[in-house]
């Protein structure tokens, strides 16, 4: 029996391989967005932390038709440049009744720390000549990694909310959770702070008609909650947060995901300012404002960052690879990309290295396509965008 499970558990560890990849140099974030055909585009953002050059975005339109040839994807490059852009979000058809997406760019580093949220019209060529609308209104040197969308006062229009990190010369970081608000489709966005600490990524969720957004906090190393006592997000004075886990550490991903059929948060943690990283899935309570009832299960533990560099940290971004309880996770600094893998029904999971990197892998996005469940990787050190088939 013993054996039967350990050949079930090499089965399902070796269930993904990589098929393929592409050319881009420095890929940071990869985002798979809707476009105008009912299909799908693949935004690829590039940086480096060079001050003098451009962060750029790459798109590779209809990836449905790629999967079989993705050497030869030839992703084009968008003519407006970024300072270095993050995440990249499908855009509410309702902002400007058109397909586009919503751009977050920016990053703590002098000279790339001036950062906006964009729109960009992508209904013809994928957006390459399109010139973006600013619909950030914060005061410079805040920047942005990753928009939600819902509409919290039902006129129609969906309301985003997004996280925005700081960091001084001198002086340590802050964040602030803010919510920008269209007045009429076409129309202009106001941007209001609701909450202090958010600063990189968040979580938006809804039970029961409560409304609650969840952040790992990478300045303030807190896992919190930010909820309305009056379920009136628009009264900033019924804005209030609360505390999940003061001993996160440096906060990095946090994303919904399924385990063992209900709602968990998966959060990585870069742990002590990079160092000692982990994963870890916390059960979400009945009641969403029960902190206390937020149990927490480390589920891989003593990440590390190949350089000692201020800023490395490890692990980076996951994500669960469809609804098979498995997680495909990048080390960000720490250059690996692994397989986490449920060994039971009780939190307890196996890690296995998969691909190893001399520096820096970035992020993982999952992609379902007929029955498979694929990963595109951005291997920035390598300068390669992964497919991945699991
Ligand atoms: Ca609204």
């Amino acid at each position: 029996m013993k054996f039967l499970l350990f050949f079930l558990f090499i089965l399902a560890v070796l269930s993904c391989k990589k098929v393929d990849e592409f050319s881009v140099t420095n890929p940071g974030f990869v985002s798979v967005v809707e476009n105008a055909k009912s299909q799908h585009s693949l935004y690829i953002s590039s940086f480096t932390g060079n001050p003098f050059e451009k962060g750029k975005i790459y798109v590779v339109e209809d990836i449905e038709e790629k999967l079989a040839s993705w050497e030869s994807a030839e992703p084009k490059k968008l003519n407006f440049d970024f300072q270095w852009p993050n995440g990249i979000e499908t855009a509410p058809s309702q902002f400007f009744g058109k397909n586009g997406i919503i751009i977050n760019d920016g990053f703590l580093m002098p000279g790339k720390d001036d950062g906006k949220i964009y729109f960009l019209d992508t209904s013809e060529n994928g957006g390459v000549d399109a010139s973006p609308v600013t619909l950030s209104t914060k005061k410079s040197g805040w920047y942005y990694h990753q928009c939600k969308f819902h509409d919290f006062d039902n006129d129609g229009i969906p309301e985003i909310i997004a996280a925005s990190g700081h960091k001084p010369l001198f002086g340590s970081g802050t964040g602030e959770l803010v919510m920008l608000k269209q007045s009429k489709q076409g129309g202009s966005f106001t941007e209001t702070v609701l909450a202090k600490g958010p600063d990189t990524f968040v979580e938006l969720y809804e039970q029961n008609g409560t409304v609650v957004i969840y952040a790992a906090e990478y300045f303030s190393k807190k896992l919190t909650l930010t909820y309305s006592t009056s379920n009136n997000w628009m009264d900033t004075s019924s804005i209030k947060s609360l505390t999940i886990d003061a001993d996160l550490g440096t906060g990095f991903d946090i994303k919904i995901q399924q385990f063992y059929g209900k709602d968990h948060l998966l959060v990585t943690s870069q742990g002590d300012s990079g160092k000692n990283g982990y994963v870890a899935i916390y059960e979400i309570p009945d009641n969403l404002l029960d902190t206390g009832s937020y149990t927490k299960h480390i589920i891989a533990k003593d990440f590390n960052p190949k350089s000692s560099t201020e800023g490395s940290g490890a692990p980076g971004i996951c994500t669960e690879i469809g609804t098979t309880g498995q997680i495909f996770l990048s080390d960000d600094d720490g250059g690996n990309l692994y397989l986490l893998s449920p060994s039971d029904s009780n939190y307890n999971f196996q890690l296995s290295k998969i691909e190893e990197n001399d520096k820096t892998v970035g992020s993982v996005t999952l992609f379902v396509y007929g029955h498979s469940n694929y990963i595109i990787v951005a291997n920035y050190s390598k300068g390669k965008v992964e497919l991945w088939r699991c």
